[in-house]
């Protein structure tokens, strides 16, 4: 093979893809076993990894990373295929080899692609199915909406890959993601499924062939299918060939798979039974040994270079596309089409053997090229290094957004905090400055009714073509006037919350991916993020920034019963990593915190921020300074300061501050130096307050928490009465701090219908409810 020949033929291209893919099958292979077999074992806990799955995807992979792929293309590797990606990187020199001994080790590479802690790029975190392949096609929208207002020239538009398990199609995030792709006329994403139609547990359903086929393409999908490979439609057109590729076509997915595992002997044996008697058949077998039969009958698209190369070439356009490669699960291994080879492994002698059909010599198998001869391996190490990919550059590094000191609080003696935030983004929608310019709202399907329609009628909804507002044209009287068009800076989502979650995401990654910092705000019901919660984790585990703001929330959504009114969600963003959350009760509080949300986006030790609002218009402070402002955004400040001889405090979270002012008026009397608190990040508190615990232990300097200071006004044996709509725990916790006693109110059983003195009083939260908890803890010792 004479591979550095230039200009190259598409003979040697092929030959050194299928080299290549030898190359990954082994180090991916070799991988798994290191760290299973070969590495010194502590705890007697399986390691894992799954070669079969690798080995499924490495033809694939080869054709892809070292032909098809351009420097400005992104990919999400299917999760198990992970040590593939980090051998790709191995070849081309950006993976250390320390780092694939330590594979699924503390600070390894990781079991599966991590844009945060791997070592190599990665393009997207893969890990929980499905929503790996769904951010691309958001990725692909985010794409759209910086060509069209002309952060990133068209020319420079990269594809948006996934390289998907078939399992992964099983997944309802796939299809949800199908349909608002369709509705936005997505565009340059390819999702290339390794159809080995098998899953975990089992090979999958024979009654879905060609169902992908009808659903995508109605999604306005271009569906390739690469079932075979060259040698097997070569087979196909000798005499004979029909019958056998009849055969094929019928053959079950678990038969295939089966016959796969068992070999050349059993594909004989199962062939001439079925179709031996059909003319030219058994002729036609016979011109094949058993390991060449063998080798015919896994000849699949998904494992022929050239059936590959030649897909890819064919899906030179924009539109989306779809590759069905079939492959076999564990291919060239002898694992290969066995049901249970999902988290099987090759053992020791196995793998030893496959080293010695290689021709790798013992003490060589981490060599990137061995087994290979000098010039081969030389001829191999040019072709890698001269592939498109090799040229990837860095990932940008996008110059932040300026964010002014303050953003102006919305006036209005009385306001909820919904509304002054929907305030204070029309505001910005209307100063015409960069950080206006910079805001990308979302929603699904709640833009009105979370107040994102002020900024959306002054900056319109994005669409690549023009979108005509029909009523508004008819003159016909609404408060929403949307136009979409190329400058639109809003993008409407259908009610499903996974995508508005992955948009979220791609959204907040369009920094590091596309070199322009974008400032995400997504609105969606407070209770109605747990329907995206996996996407929403997903988001943050890959560390994506973007300001989700949860509104309407709690009891404040009475009039729309129990399944409206969120109760663990500041559990939830108290739990999330990555993930800040907030919950203001007043409206220069929003203000603050908005600020702080824009700038810690920015920031690269910064987060996502979560908001809680609602939609109760509650009795505005009036401040007398602006100390409170640094310690609301610390996570908490005295609303009504305890004198330093109190020995009892209440504490609240947010929409039911006028309940807790009320009962602090009518305690105070007895109580006198009472405290008030206002918590306004009850996740900020805790977060500091166990870090500080940990800093012992953790080696770093322990820092005061802010809440030790807060409760550091009270003697250690004061009482609290804490009060959040809400989850109690997400306060309770508060008396471990200094040891003092607490009373926690909070909703811990599902909502109702009701309006909200009904509900507060049904649900314990008014200002009774705090009186009788502090009568009980203060007063009766
Ligand atoms: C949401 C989610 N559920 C379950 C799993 C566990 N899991 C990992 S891989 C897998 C099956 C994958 O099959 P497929 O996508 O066909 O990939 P293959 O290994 O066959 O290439 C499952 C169920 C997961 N990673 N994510
Ligand atoms: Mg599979």
């Amino acid at each position: 093979m004479a591979i550095v020949a230039q200009p190259q033929s598409q003979q040697d291209t092929v030959q050194a893809l299928e080299a290549l893919d030898t190359r990954l099958r082994w180090l991916s292979a070799w991988t798994v076993h290191n760290a299973n077999h070969v590495r010194k074992k502590r705890d007697g806990m399986k390691v894992g990894g799954h070669q079969a799955s690798c080995a499924s995807m490495t033809t694939i992979m080869s054709a892809l990373y070292f032909h098809a792929l351009r420097p400005q293309d992104k990919v999400a590797v299917k999760p198990h295929a992970g040590p593939v990606l980090h051998a790709i990187h191995y070849l081309l020199g950006n993976q250390s080899l320390d780092q694939l001994q330590r594979f699924r080790g503390l600070g390894g590479m990781q079991s599966y692609p991590s844009r945060t802690k791997d070592q190599i790029p990665v393009d997207f975190s893969t890990g929980s199915v499905g929503l790996g392949v769904a951010i691309t096609a958001f990725a692909s929208l985010v794409q759209d909406y910086l060509i069209a207002r002309g952060q990133l020239p068209a020319e420079n538009a990269g594809r948006m890959i996934a390289l998907m398990g078939d399992a992964e199609l099983d997944e309802g995030n796939i299809y949800e993601c199908l349909i608002e792709g369709y509705k936005h006329d997505i565009r340059n994403c390819w999702w290339i499924v390794d159809y080995n139609r098998q899953s975990l547990d089992s090979t999958t359903a024979d009654r879905m062939f060609r169902r992908f086929d009808d659903i995508f393409e109605t999604c306005g999908w271009r569906v390739l299918t690469l079932k075979y490979g060259k040698q097997q439609r070569e087979a196909f057109a000798r005499p004979g060939g029909k019958s056998l590729q009849e055969w094929i076509d019928n053959c079950p997915n678990a038969d295939f798979a089966a016959l796969t595992y068992q070999g050349g002997a059993a594909w004989r044996a199962r062939l001439l039974a079925d179709i031996g008697s059909k003319p030219h058949v058994r002729k036609l077998l016979d011109s094949f040994d058993d390991a060449a039969l063998a080798h015919l009958m896994t000849n699949l698209g998904g494992h022929c270079v050239e059936t590959l190369l030649e897909a890819f070439a064919a899906a030179d356009d924009e539109t989306p596309t779809m590759f069905i490669a079939y492959t076999i699960k564990g291919f060239g291994l002898p694992l290969a089409g066995h049901k249970d080879n999902h988290s099987g492994m090759m053992n020791p002698q196995q793998i030893l053997q496959l080293r010695d059909s290689l021709n790798i010599a013992e003490g060589q198998e981490w060599e990137p090229y061995g087994g290979l001869g000098d010039n081969l391996a030389a001829e191999l190490r040019a072709f890698v290094s001269r592939s498109p990919f090799a040229a990837t550059p860095p990932e940008h590094d996008a110059p932040a957004v300026p964010v002014p000191d303050r953003l102006p609080t919305p006036e209005g003696e009385e306001q909820s905090t919904q509304a002054a935030f929907g305030r204070i983004l029309m505001d910005l929608a209307k100063a015409g400055d960069t950080l206006g310019d910079s805001i990308v709202t979302t929603a699904p399907d709640v833009t009105q009714t979370t107040n994102l329609g002020g900024f959306v009628n002054r900056r319109g909804l994005f669409r690549r073509g023009e979108l005509h507002d029909v009523f508004h044209a008819a003159k016909i009287p609404s408060a929403q006037r949307w136009t979409g068009h190329a400058a639109g800076q809003h993008i409407e989502l259908g009610i499903a919350e996974n995508n508005f979650f992955l948009m979220l995401a791609a959204l907040g990654l369009s920094a590091p991916h596309f070199g322009t910092r974008l400032l995400p705000v997504g609105t969606v019901y407070d209770p109605f993020i747990s329907r995206g919660l996996d996407a929403l984790n997903y988001g943050c585990y890959q560390d994506a920034r973007f300001l989700l703001v949860g509104t309407p929330s709690g009891l404040t959504l009475g009039a729309e019963g129990g399944a409206h009114q969120s109760i663990n969600t500041p559990l939830i963003g108290m739990g999330q990593p990555n993930l800040d959350y907030y919950e203001p009760a007043y409206a220069d509080e929003v203000a603050i915190l908005m600020r702080h949300a824009f700038e810690h986006m920015q920031k690269p030790e910064g987060s996502s921020v979560y908001l809680r609002l609602n939609t109760r218009s509650i009795p505005q402070v009036t401040r007398s300074d602006d100390a409170w402002e640094a310690d609301a955004v610390r996570g908490g400040y005295w609303l009504r300061r305890p004198s330093a001889d109190s020995e009892a405090a209440i504490v609240f979270t947010g929409a039911i501050a006028p309940e807790a002012l009320a009962a602090w008026e009518t305690l105070v009397e007895d109580l006198p130096g009472l405290g008030l608190l206002n918590v306004t990040s009850p996740d900020l508190l805790h977060r500091g307050w166990s870090a500080r615990r940990a800093a012992r232990w953790t080696g770093t300097k322990p820092a005061p928490s802010h809440v030790d200071h807060l409760l550091s006004a009270l003697p250690a044996h004061a009482s609290l009465v804490t009060v959040i709509d809400g989850s109690p725990g997400a306060l309770s916790w508060l008396g471990g701090v200094r040891g003092m006693r607490v009373s926690p109110l909070g909703t811990d059983r599902f909502g109702q219908t009701g309006d909200l003195p009904d509900l507060y009083r049904t649900y314990r939260l008014d200002a009774d409810a705090i009186i009788d908890a502090a009568a009980e803890l203060f007063l009766e010792e």
